[in-house]
């Protein structure tokens, strides 16, 4: 318990609301977590998987309704709807609450309601947070446990007075006396789910769902949507990216930050295994970096995370060998399928589905012609099982960032790798990447190009051109030199018979060195209206079969193709609205009397 007395008069008027049974105060224990699992084994909402093969893992199965984000559910209730900006959803605020405090009333009846006080970033950092969490979920708590630094410690640096970010959860699925929810996995249909955030406030109030991004509050919304606030308001950053360093076998390390989409590639670039001889990967983080200056002036960050919620189909012993290392043991696997022996099996694992019964993320037996694990099925682990995981992945002064990654799935037009001419022109390219969509969000349509600024559009607390202006400001908070360098990389280019051009996964080391070579002043490359380019020669492609003219494709800038995209760049910036900074509109100008030459 506590003596914080903001915090108790909170976790009172939450309980009086939502009415649960008890209430219990989570110590982030081994025991707790374990007394938490054998709960939901015992009511059938947990499978334990096979100790020999999986230590201490578990599968949970989610309604088949909730599997993913859902963004038109995902508010922004700033005071006014400008605030949001036009690519948020927004409520007012007073609506919202009286809304959802109508959702919230009785809502835990015959549940226990867990609080979680967790601390985003290593406990006790300048540079943490410290949330408390209620919620009325124990998969949740159990996910928190690996996801965040969960615990009675938390309690202690708060003190009687710290400041704390209040996320209030619910699964929005009350219990009548005697009632339980037998074996099925609660939650509230779609029209009633909200994921709501008060960005003025700092608080967040979640209703409805249990999957990871939406019940799981110190990750996407309090360490991106409600942190980019605060960033902006302190200088700082908070972004949808991982963090890698990379060292040359002359010993020389240095760090990059990446953001990519969602199951875009951040996981699988953070934990790579080099294909080319006597560079080294580590892994500091693989989906969220916040970031603000040392006294150097250069740009330090930390992973605010404890784990990895890491897409599963697609992971595999080649692809990704670091991750099926990191998830062997006391990992959580959620919407997978299950094998005859109580294994894990997804489509992409590497190899085919072993023989006798399977039963699909439905927990039905197998339709061999449907998938067997859900798209986005899940897996969540701790980073320290990570064999990749770099010695100072928790050092509370964070890593100095050397270079900015920003890159989506585009099957055709963008490069395989380039450098921009500045930081503002890198902000440009970075304010237009464009991805197909995938199926980390339940309702967009796959398959579709969209442009994802940053790779922030789902996850930016605030309106969209004010965060492009506070990006635009750090070249005059520092001296531009000392700021990372931005390049775009598209592992993602297809060849006209639908194969990628690109090996991509350890491969990547190819362009990770092009870039590291690039900050030391040594590799050449080649100027286009776009960015500069890999000189043919500069880029390693030693040991690496793929056909000469694949290289070729990937690394074309096509004047007819790069034209096509100039309208709809300008209609992306129109429907930014009138806070889209000027200076981008510019850059734009400037890359269409560039393109113009080719
Ligand atoms: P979130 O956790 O949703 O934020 O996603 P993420 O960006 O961490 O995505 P992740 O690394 O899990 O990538 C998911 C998908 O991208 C999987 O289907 C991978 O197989 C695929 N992928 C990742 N890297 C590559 C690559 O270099 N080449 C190709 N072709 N596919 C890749
Ligand atoms: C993403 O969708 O970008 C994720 C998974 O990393 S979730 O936590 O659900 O947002
Ligand atoms: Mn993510």
């Amino acid at each position: 318990m506590t003596k914080h007395k903001t915090l108790k008069q909170w976790v009172d008027s939450v309980a009086a609301l939502c009415a649960p049974d008890s209430v219990y105060w989570c110590d982030g224990s081994r025991e707790e977590y374990d007394r938490l699992v054998a709960l939901m084994k015992k009511e059938g909402i947990a499978t334990q998987l096979n100790p020999q093969k999986l230590p201490n893992s578990f599968l949970f199965r989610s309604d088949p309704s909730d599997v993913a984000r859902v963004e038109n559910r995902t508010y922004i209730a700033s005071t006014s709807k400008d605030e949001a900006g036009p690519t948020n959803n927004w409520i007012d605020p007073v609506e919202l609450k009286k809304t959802m405090s109508g959702l919230y009333a009785g809502c835990m009846k015959g549940r226990v309601m867990y609080v979680i006080p967790f601390s985003m970033g290593p406990i006790g950092s300048a540079i943490s947070k410290i949330g408390i969490e209620i919620t009325d979920s124990p998969y949740v708590v159990v996910n928190m446990h690996i996801m965040t630094r969960v615990g009675s410690k938390v309690l202690d640096v708060l003190g009687e007075t710290g400041e704390f970010i209040p996320c209030l959860h619910s699964v929005g699925k009350p219990l009548a006396a005697g009632e339980s929810d037998n074996g099925k996995w609660p939650c509230a249909p779609l029209d009633k789910k909200y994921i709501a955030h008060f960005p003025e406030e700092r608080l967040i109030w979640s209703y409805g769902s249990g999957y990871g991004g939406n019940a799981l509050l110190g990750k996407k919304c309090l360490a991106l949507r409600i942190a980019s606030v605060m960033a902006r308001d302190e200088g700082w950053l908070a972004e949808h990216m991982l963090i890698l360093s990379i060292t040359s076998p002359a010993g020389i390390k240095k760090y990059i930050a990446a953001a990519f989409p969602s199951a875009c590639g951040k996981t699988n670039l953070a934990m790579l295994i080099p294909t080319i001889p006597g560079w080294k990967v580590e892994c500091i983080g693989d989906d969220i970096a916040w970031m603000k200056f040392g006294s150097d002036g250069r740009l330090y960050a930390i992973n605010p995370e404890a784990g990895f919620f890491g897409v599963a189909p697609g992971t595999s012993t080649e692809s990704n060998p670091n991750a099926m290392k990191s998830i062997s043991k006391n990992t959580i696997f959620t919407n997978v399928a299950l094998t005859q022996d109580n294994d894990v099996w997804w489509e992409g694992i590497g190899y085919d589905a072993p023989e006798g019964k399977i039963i699909d993320w439905n927990g039905k037996e197998w339709d061999r012609t449907k998938p067997a694990a859900h798209p986005n099925a899940r897996f969540t682990a701790p980073a320290r099982q990570c064999p990749a995981i770099a010695p100072e992945w928790e050092d509370p002064k964070g890593v100095p960032i050397s270079a900015f990654l920003f890159g989506g799935r585009r099957p055709s037009t963008v490069p395989l790798v380039y450098e921009t001419f500045s930081w503002q022109h890198g902000v440009f390219t970075a304010a237009t990447i464009g991805s197909e969509v995938t199926a980390a969000a339940l309702d967009l349509k796959a398959g579709t190009v969209r442009r994802d600024p940053f790779a922030m559009l789902p996850f930016c607390g605030y309106n969209m051109g004010d965060y492009l202006a506070h990006w635009l400001s750090f070249s005059s908070r520092t001296d531009e030199a000392k700021l990372p360098k931005i390049y775009c990389v598209n592992w993602f280019r297809k060849s006209a018979d639908n194969k990628w051009l690109w090996p991509g996964f350890g491969d990547n080391s190819r362009v990770l060195k092009w870039i590291f070579e690039r900050l030391e002043g040594k590799a050449k490359g080649v100027e286009s209206p776009i960015g500069v380019l890999p000189a043919r020669d500069a880029l390693d492609l030693a040991g690496l079969a793929i056909p000469p003219g694949n290289i070729d494709e990937l690394l074309k800038v096509s004047g007819p193709e790069w034209r096509a995209e100039l309208p709809s760049m300008r209609d992306h910036f129109n429907a930014i609205g009138p806070r889209m900074p000027k200076a981008l509109y510019h850059e734009l100008q400037k890359l269409e009397e560039r393109l113009a030459s080719i």
